[in-house]
């Protein structure tokens, strides 16, 4: 009998992405470059299901019905094109090659139109959830052509988490529109972070706490609006102690934040695109600037703070402002990433429904929240929002959470608390909705000194000053500006 569906790549990823699928009952046929990890996988997970496993590419090939379905689970990069080009010349027309990895997006436009040549479809899905999520449900995000999503989509549907019976699990858009989307999906992962690791250090420095006392403040918020896997995990790392020195474990990891790169990946498609993901940005160059360790080390002791240790008076009215402000600047970043998302869709011709991407967010990810509901919803009720923050329940949430954020930003200004991730969004959001904004001074700073052009409030078409000389004014054509 052939496999259903197969697994190349059996580390952590792919052996548990396999083990989900025999779990519902799929034949899985399994490869792995080296085989000990695919004996690994049938001595201590074999009897999970039917596992169907190969020593050659080419046997693990023959093992599949048809059209094939054969998962990716490499490491990402060089290691996905080796195997797509020992895979090609075992494939047949109408065959279906997924890659779960982590690619960037232009790698999986790459790999669609080159399997495209071959006759063979290239789903480049996105997969988040971790190790845990790969086993129990993780959020799938395919992308490639719709027709492989008929073949591919129900057992993927299979094996994604569930919320309120729906599956984590849609079709996304064609090429690298999976892809693109994990990779937001990081970029936001970023930003809740940061913004978490700003309110427990806002709490920790302005009253003292404890990091059990913080975890427990934590527990407490992931009752209400910001429920979510990340405070969650939050408070669980922070009410962890050291088990020798019984010190919270917390104070003693070394404060230099790494990253692979999706961040990274993330702000530079937004500087390509032009939008303002300043919420991702700042979260990615916080972990930059904690790296930096010449800098810090030359800036420590140095540079004068001119503070003095910050006095909360009443603990539990600035906790709840620290709460809002979380939540207010959360709603940015997201804003934030789900423009990226629309101008990506616009640009690379994806046709991507964001509320779609809110509803499969909803369960298996990182990013998992109860405040992905409001987003599904809000696409809902306008499925063309320009501005997810100006939708009437956001604007509301956040117009109610305004002065205590204000509170917080400007008390930890005074304080030398650094916090980029909530000034920044805050000064987005103060800029998206200004009357007006200081642009027409750089408009015409521009023009000054590269006679770039400006367009005037008081009537059509563009113009020019001459600065340098007796600074008339010249209406030229658009076609000229
Ligand atoms: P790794 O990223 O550590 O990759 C190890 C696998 O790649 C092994 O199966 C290894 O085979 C195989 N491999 C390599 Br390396 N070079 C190869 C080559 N030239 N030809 C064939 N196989 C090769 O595994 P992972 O942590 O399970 O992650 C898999 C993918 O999932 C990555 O793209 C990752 O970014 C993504 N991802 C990971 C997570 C996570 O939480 N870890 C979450 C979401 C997505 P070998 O056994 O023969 O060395």
């Amino acid at each position: 009998e052939l496999a259903q569906i197969g697994v190349t790549g059996l580390a952590v990823m792919g052996r548990n992405l396999a083990r989900n699928f025999a779990r519902h009952g799929h034949r899985v046929a399994i490869h792995n470059r080296t085989y000990a990890k695919t004996e690994s996988l049938l001595a201590e997970a074999g009897s999970e299901g039917t596992f169907v496993p190969s020593r050659s590419m080419a046997d693990f090939v023959a093992s599949l019905e048809r059209p094939r379905r054969v998962i990716i689970m490499v490491k990402a990069g060089p290691a996905t094109d080796a195997v797509i080009e020992e895979l090609i010349p075992l494939l047949e027309t109408d065959d279906i090659v997924i890659d779960a990895g982590n690619a960037h997006f232009p790698d999986t436009i790459r790999r669609e139109a080159q399997l495209k040549e071959h006759g063979l479809h290239f789903v480049g899905s996105g997969v988040s959830g971790g190790e845990e999520g790969a086993l129990k449900g993780p959020s799938i995000m395919p992308g490639g052509s719709r027709k492989s999503y008929e073949s591919l989509g129900p057992l993927l549907e299979d094996i994604a988490a569930k919320v309120d019976g729906e599956p984590c699990c849609t079709y996304v858009g064609p090429d690298g529109a999976g892809h693109f989307v994990k990779m937001v999906h990081n970029g936001i992962e970023y930003a809740d972070m940061q913004l978490i690791a700003e309110a427990y250090d806002l709490i920790k420095q302005g009253t003292g706490a404890s990091a059990a006392e913080i975890a427990e403040i934590f527990r407490t918020w992931n009752e209400g609006d910001l429920e979510s896997f990340l405070i969650e995990i939050t408070a669980d790392v922070l009410a962890h102690t050291d088990a020798e020195s019984g010190q919270a474990f917390v104070d003693l990891i070394l404060d230099q934040a790494e990253q692979k790169g999706t961040g990274r990946w993330t702000v530079q498609n937004a500087l390509d695109l032009g939008v303002p993901i300043t919420g991702i940005a700042e979260a990615t160059f916080a972990r930059a600037l904690s790296g930096s360790l010449p800098q810090r080390e030359a800036a420590r002791g140095k540079l004068a703070a001119h503070t003095q240790a910050w006095d909360v008076q009443d603990r539990d009215a600035f906790v709840e402002d620290v709460r809002q402000a979380l939540y207010a600047s959360k709603v940015v970043a997201y804003s934030q990433g789900f423009d990226q998302i629309a101008a990506a869709s616009a640009e690379y011709g994806w046709d991507i429904d964001r509320g779609a991407m809110a509803r499969i967010w909803r369960g298996g990810c990182i990013i998992r929240a109860r405040f992905l509901n409001r987003i599904t919803e809000a696409y809902e009720r306008e499925a063309d929002l320009p501005l997810l923050l100006a939708d009437d329940y956001f604007a509301d949430a956040v117009g109610s959470s305004l002065a205590a954020w204000r509170r917080v930003v400007a008390g930890a200004a005074q304080n030398g608390i650094p916090t980029p991730a909530f000034s920044s969004s805050l000064a987005y959001y103060d800029g998206v909705r200004a009357e007006r904004l200081p642009a027409a001074l750089i408009q015409a700073q521009r023009d000054f000194f590269g006679a770039h052009t400006y367009r005037r409030v008081d009537k059509p078409g563009s113009f020019h000053t001459e600065w340098s000389a007796d600074r008339s004014e010249t209406a030229l054509d658009d076609d000229e500006a």
